[in-house]
């Protein structure tokens, strides 16, 4: 059950589009919490001992977000540290898990502040604008609150299926050669790969849709000669429209009046990568619809997926901004500089950027009204992005793309997927990826993913390799690098042949990767589960945040840790472990319920089968066009019997519910101990083996 509470007149977000039943309220009176209203609202509620919190999206620390101080305020900060507050990402969703159960969603494109037990270790204090839509959702566990209010704001992002595959990126690959090298590297190592990603380099200055003509010389032919060795090229697009005389995107821009305006009613004007540029106002339908057909450009040469960056929006300068620093740089500069200007000085350069003043000082046209930016903020990214997918679906309705976005708001989740930005090649931030990726799955964000071997930083051979044999388990499963860090492509290492089994273990696993991913977006369910979700009674299991539920039939329990040669891993049940180096190098094993180390080799990772279910794999491949599909083994722990619903489709059409996209496959253990697999359609299932 949802209930609706309505507070003053906020600006609609349209992050919520499904109308299952619920009351809208007129009263204040909020069950559970208490309200103190004055310039704005702010939520108390007890906590008891046993209470989790779960949810918030894209946030650091971990799937319990008890214990910290939390904002949404899409940011461009590319140090994720503890000590933060806001990622990219808006996702202003909650669920408590204690003496009540509930969940929030707190609608508004302004800035929210959660106090999750910070200021006091019992309280939640969450502090919201005056104008907002809140909603509550009642059910009786985690997972049904999760779908209750997956329905309410729409169905997930469906990526076509050659973006379940390997994509390598990096900042930047600077012609068209340099991605011949890396494609033919792959290929010829055998490490499986579908998509290479073109950063901000391609562009001719940094201006979207353009593509330099020196450095990608006829571009439409190179990415059919890379079509034909099936690699998908993905160019990014920035949020930034580069001013320049003579640049189309510019002038159509600025004859039309689509630009975010300043005080003055000028064309505001920020600095980001092409220099000066000035941002569409994605609010406004007209020029998404403007927006949007530019990547018409791009797909008329044959692209197929994008990226779109710097949305938040990310302001290296405001002009303004430098003005002023110039300028206390110029009256400094006339003095002996004491530790105070010192400071002073170096406080006024850092502050430059993404500077909450330059956030203030420009305008939107929204419904009608003039806004200033600040009070539409977190929607930037997800209007970005849903311009892109609103042009694209007009352009080829019946046709998916790859599209996925830095910045985002609850909503954005129907347009497109996210990557967790600018993470750095650090242990610690691979925990973080497996922590946030169930976080996200509440918020309806299914297709995302890390820099896998970290973005900033240089990585080293065991952190990329430990990565991947979580990554592989991503929907997403990109890797990507910074500017001026070391070579991160796995042909780039001592131990080749293992990153090419272990890439090529996504295909292997990706029958089931992708039934169940799709699955989630149908069903509005999550693809990634805290272990708390399912075994909730179990007072370990219920703690656990490094291993996790993925999918129906397994769990997984990544190695983030440098030199190790395995873990402790706490099994809820007894489960079947299958530890693979490749598709043919594999061992399994029944383990009984309780902690167990295990050890995990670097060559290999563990996953661990529950009981009656089954995994479904392929003969491999590398690339997705290259999977049989037809040809399947079939691997289960078996008690007694066990079904999965294996969910196929040709991975680009939208035809999602045709029922012979289903396919029901089960296993029954027979009295002499043997099994019997069957399946209601014509695959060729090559391979079976049960446990019991
Ligand atoms: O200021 O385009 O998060 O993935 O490689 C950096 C260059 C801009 C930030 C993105 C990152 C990308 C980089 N971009």
């Amino acid at each position: 059950m949802v209930k609706k509470f309505k507070f003053g007149r906020v600006l609609e977000t349209e992050a919520v589009t499904g109308k299952p039943e619920w009351m809208e309220m007129s009263a204040k009176q909020v069950p559970y919490f208490q309200l103190e209203e004055n310039q704005e609202l702010v939520f108390h509620y007890q906590m008891d001992k046993e209470t989790m919190i779960y949810g918030l999206g894209e946030q650091i620390r971990g799937i319990d977000k008890r214990g910290w101080l939390y904002e949404s305020n899409c940011s461009d900060d590319p140090q994720h540290q503890e000590g933060k507050h806001s990622l990219y990402g808006a996702h202003n969703f909650f669920m408590i898990s204690g003496k009540d159960t509930f969940g929030v969603f707190l609608d508004t494109p302004e800035r929210v502040t959660f106090d999750f037990g910070y200021s006091d270790k019992n309280e939640i204090t969450v502090k919201a604008p005056e104008d907002l839509d809140f909603y509550l959702i009642e059910a009786e566990s985690m997972e049904k609150i999760v779908t209750e209010f997956r329905e309410m704001i729409g169905q997930s992002y469906i990526a076509p299926k050659w973006a379940l595959g390997y994509g390598q990126s990096r900042w930047s690959y600077f012609n068209a050669d340099e991605v011949r090298e890396v494609v033919k590297e792959h290929r010829e190592n055998h490490i499986p790969l579908d998509s290479v990603y073109l950063d901000i380099d391609y562009m001719e200055r940094y201006k979207d849709f353009t593509v330099d003509g020196k450095t990608f010389p006829e571009f439409e032919k190179f990415t059919e000669e890379m079509r034909k060795q099936k690699i998908h090229l993905v160019p990014i697009i920035d949020a930034g429209v580069k001013i320049e005389e003579g640049y189309e995107v510019y002038e159509e821009g600025v004859r039309n009046g689509y630009f975010c305006k300043d005080q003055e009613g000028k064309d505001f004007v920020a600095g980001v990568w092409p220099g000066r540029v000035h941002f569409p106002d994605m609010l406004c339908p007209q020029v998404r619809d403007w927006f949007g057909k530019k990547y018409k450009f791009l797909t008329d040469m044959g692209i197929e997926g994008f990226w779109n960056d710097m949305n938040e929006p990310a302001i290296f300068y405001s002009e303004e901004g430098l003005k002023e620093a110039i300028q206390f740089v110029n009256e400094v500069s006339k003095e002996n500089i004491g530790l105070q200007e010192f400071f002073e000085l170096k406080e006024k350069i850092n502050g430059l950027a993404n500077n909450p003043k330059d956030y203030s000082s420009f305008y939107h046209q929204y419904q009608g009204e003039t806004v200033v930016h600040d009070k539409v903020h977190n929607l930037y990214g997800y209007y970005m992005t849903r311009a892109a997918a609103e042009a694209l679906e007009q352009m080829e309705p019946d046709k998916r793309f790859l599209l996925f976005s830095r910045s985002s708001y609850i909503g954005m989740h129907r347009y497109g997927g996210i990557w967790t930005g600018d993470n750095m090649s650090w242990w610690s931030h691979l925990l973080l990826n497996i922590k946030m990726m169930p976080s996200l799955n509440m918020c309806g964000f299914l297709y995302t993913g890390a820099d896998t071997g970290g973005f900033s930083g240089d990585t080293t051979e065991d952190l990329l390799l430990r990565w991947l044999e979580f990554s592989i388990f991503t929907p997403l499963l990109r890797n990507h690098a910074a500017l001026a860090t070391r070579n991160q492509e796995a042909y780039r290492f001592t131990d080749q042949k293992t990153f090419a089994k272990i890439i090529g273990m996504r295909y292997v696993l990706l029958p089931y990767i992708y039934s169940e991913y799709v699955k989630a977006a149908l069903e509005n369910k999550m693809y990634f589960r805290p272990l708390s979700f399912v075994y909730g009674e179990d007072r370990r299991a219920k703690k656990i945040e490094d291993q996790l539920l993925v999918g129906e039939s397994l769990m997984i329990a990544p190695v983030y840790e440098q030199n190790a040669q395995g873990r402790y891993v706490y099994l809820p049940e007894r489960m079947m472990m299958v530890k693979y180096k490749s598709r043919e190098e594999y061992t399994t094993e029944l383990l009984e319920k309780g902690d167990h180390y295990i050890e995990i080799a670097l060559e290999e990772f563990a996953i661990f089968i529950r009981k009656n279910h089954l995994l479904v794999l392929s003969t491999g491949a590398e690339c997705v066009e290259e999977l049989e599909e037809n040809k399947l083994a079939v691997l289960g722990y078996v008690e007694s019997s066990a079904e999965y619903v294996l969910y196929q489709d040709d991975g680009f059409s939208k035809d999602y519910w045709k029922k012979d996209h289903y396919i029901t496959i089960t296993a029954e253990k027979e009295t002499d101990g043997s099994f019997t697999v069957k399946q209601n359609r014509s695959l060729e299932i090559v391979k079976t083996e049960c446990l019991s």
